[in-house]
């Protein structure tokens, strides 16, 4: 007997089908998009974490002459120079670097100054506009370097930007993704403290970097030697060259912050000591301190000079933002300080070890 074909399904069957085939599509693009939607959030920041620590050298300690006194050189916080000694350390090669950091982050849940939100007992004056978390950000505003010409009591060029931090550097808008080896930024002195202690060192006090920085040399100008910067077309540091501030021609390789380590190295084999990113120290700032300070490992004055209504601490080394026409302070003598709350744009740190820790 002739096996019977299955009848035709009907036209409203077919229509079944669709409808039913269809609602299925439309229930799996739903939650396709439902789990995109409520996929874990990928910290853009912490996947640039570098679990290897920064390559340290030791420095091995010894007499010096620390700050300037050479008539030419006009920076009264430097004078005395005057005989110091040190002990040896071993110091970090290099700035530490975003990836480091977000190694640090990543296994503390450490929450930095700048991500916090400021509390108005801390800034009872504050504008309440800046009561919010954020940092300094350095804008290459077109300005006159003439402070009578600002109309504000800070240099235009410094802006208070709500979301920087160190994942945001430059404003929310910034990433460090595919910045692991840049030096990390907006890493208040208090934020500085808490990843040396959590690798297990400690900031270097001004003296100690002060040695280092000098490489060996016996009263240099430069953390190098005696060359200008950029003499025979050899640049040396990561400075700022063209009409400062908004005209950097970045003849020296970098405009604005460049990776860790590509400059050549001091006598003692450290990378930017000069220039890239400023480097918080242990130490409260006080202009006066070479007046009285100890003659074997300083460590700086019982508290910091006020500026405002906040002390300071000291931060060494110049940036990127550092330019002969206007802040020369690139050099190894020179001298800065900032609030320990605060970070900004062009400044970061390195660790130091003791030999027995
Ligand atoms: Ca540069």
């Amino acid at each position: 007997m002739p096996k019977r074909t299955p009848p035709a399904p009907s036209p409203k069957a077919r229509l079944g089908v669709y409808i039913a085939g269809g609602a299925f599509v439309v229930l799996l693009c739903a939650f396709v998009a439902l789990s995109w939607w409520q996929r874990p959030l990928v910290d853009e920041a912490l996947a640039e974490a570098d679990d290897v620590p920064p390559e340290q050298v030791w420095i091995p300690g010894g007499s010096f002459v620390m700050g300037n006194d050479a008539p030419a050189h006009d920076a009264a916080d430097e004078r005395p120079a005057h005989e110091v000694i040190v002990n040896g350390f071993f110091l970090d090669k290099t700035e530490v670097t975003n990836g480091q950091y977000a190694a640090f982050v990543k296994a503390t849940g450490y929450v930095t100054v700048a991500e916090r939100t400021p509390r108005r007992e801390q800034y009872p004056n504050a504008d309440p506009d800046l009561l919010v978390p954020g940092s300094a950000v350095f804008v290459p505003v077109q300005a006159s370097t003439d402070p009578r010409e600002w109309g504000t009591p800070h240099p235009p060029w410094w802006q208070y930007v709500p979301g920087a931090n160190w994942r945001h550097p430059d404003g929310p808008k910034s990433s460090i993704t595919g910045r692991k080896n840049y030096p990390v930024v907006q890493i208040a002195w208090t934020d500085a403290v808490a990843y040396c202690e959590w690798a297990g060192k400690r900031l270097p006090t001004e003296a100690e970097w002060e040695f280092a920085a000098r490489g060996g040399l016996k009263q240099q100008q430069y953390c190098w030697g005696g060359d200008v910067q950029g003499q025979g077309g050899v640049w040396r540091a990561n400075t700022f060259q063209g009409e400062f501030p908004h005209g950097d021609t970045a003849a020296d390789g970098y405009a604005g912050l460049a990776p860790v380590a590509q400059y050549p190295p001091n006598g003692y084999g450290l990378h930017d000591m000069s220039g890239n990113v400023w480097e918080w120290c242990a130490d409260w700032y006080d202009s006066k301190y070479y007046t009285s300070a100890p003659k074997e490992n300083p460590k700086g004055p019982a508290e910091g000079e006020q500026d405002g209504t906040q002390p300071q601490r000291v931060r060494r080394g110049g940036s990127f933002l550092c330019t002969d026409s206007y802040c020369r302070r690139y050099v190894p003598s020179a001298r800065d300080k900032n609030p320990e709350d605060s970070g900004a744009s062009h400044t970061g740190f390195r660790c130091v070890k003791d030999k027995s820790q």
